[in-house]
């Protein structure tokens, strides 16, 4: 899944694909280079931003949805219904909801649904996330929104842990280490850890540098946890860099292919994985 804020203030590339014709061509870019979808969005879920006028991320989303999906498979990262329901009317077929909350709407739309995992709200969710187990407290609440959506009629259910919404960078990396238990569950995860500012102390640590502060210097750290979460089962990533990200992708399952057909067990292989 190929990200695509139509926003002037994400952290990742907030007021770069503000205009329509520029976002669209990045979407299908991103599609050339092998997403498989492009997800649209219209409102900031970056740590303290403001929540956005409905008007406003009608008017951001709806034209770019329109343009790609004849092209792509499209979804629209929203946590408003109508905002949900005009993007499928363009052509969206996926709502990735990072409220959890709109399973409604994609069962009465007969479209796809992500449920991501996030406590508390953008505004305010980073100044002191707790757990007591963050695993098992994610994946509890994640296979609740997943039954419920099923039982209302959702055609496709996606489970999120949301990494970085709500959590330290000890809540995301125990999420990523636990991300082979949340795929055994047996609903389709989707994680998302591109560009996301835990990666950059890790990078930084990596470096000797202070830190990694620009969300652009963060590329090996985005392609090495896609990788991370593909081995342990995960069966989408959301990410900004999809070139290499797929290319990543692809030798990574060369590599873990040619290990099994000298005969060692695949376990083997994703030991370092
Ligand atoms: N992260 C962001 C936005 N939407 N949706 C899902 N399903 N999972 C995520 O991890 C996620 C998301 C924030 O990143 P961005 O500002 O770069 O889009």
């Amino acid at each position: 899944m190929g990200v695509l804020n139509v926003t002037p203030d994400s952290f990742s590339d907030g007021g770069r694909f503000v205009d329509v014709d520029r976002a669209v061509e990045h979407g299908l870019e991103m599609a050339r280079h092998g997403a498989a979808i492009v997800d649209v969005g219209g409102e900031s879920t970056r740590p303290g931003a403001d929540p956005v006028p409905v008007d406003v991320e009608l008017d951001r989303v709806v034209p770019v949805v329109q343009a790609l999906a004849p092209h792509v498979r499209v979804s629209v990262d929203t946590a408003k219904p109508e905002v949900a329901r005009a993007a499928v009317a363009a052509g969206a077929s996926l709502i990735n909801d990072v409220s959890a909350s709109l399973h409604h709407v994609a069962a009465s739309e007969q479209v796809g649904w992500v449920a991501m995992h996030m406590q508390g709200e953008p505004r305010t969710m980073q100044h002191d996330p707790v757990y007591g187990d963050v695993a098992a407290e994610v994946e509890a609440y994640l296979i609740g929104r997943a039954r419920a959506a099923a039982d209302a009629g959702v055609p496709e259910v996606w489970i999120d842990p949301g990494i970085g919404f709500g959590k330290t960078a000890a809540h995301n990396w125990q999420l990523l280490a636990s991300l082979a238990r949340l795929c055994a569950t047996g609903w389709p995860v989707a994680v998302g850890t591109s560009r996301k500012a835990f990666l950059g102390a890790a990078l930084a640590a990596a470096d000797g540098t202070s830190g990694r502060t620009d969300p652009d210097d963060r590329l090996e750290g985005s392609v090495a946890t896609a990788v991370r979460a593909a081995a342990a089962g995960a069966g989408m990533v959301r990410v900004h860099d999809v070139e290499a990200t797929v290319a990543a992708l692809a030798a990574t399952r060369s590599a873990v292919r040619s290990t099994a057909s000298v005969g060692l067990e695949q376990r083997e292989s994703s030991r370092w994985l």
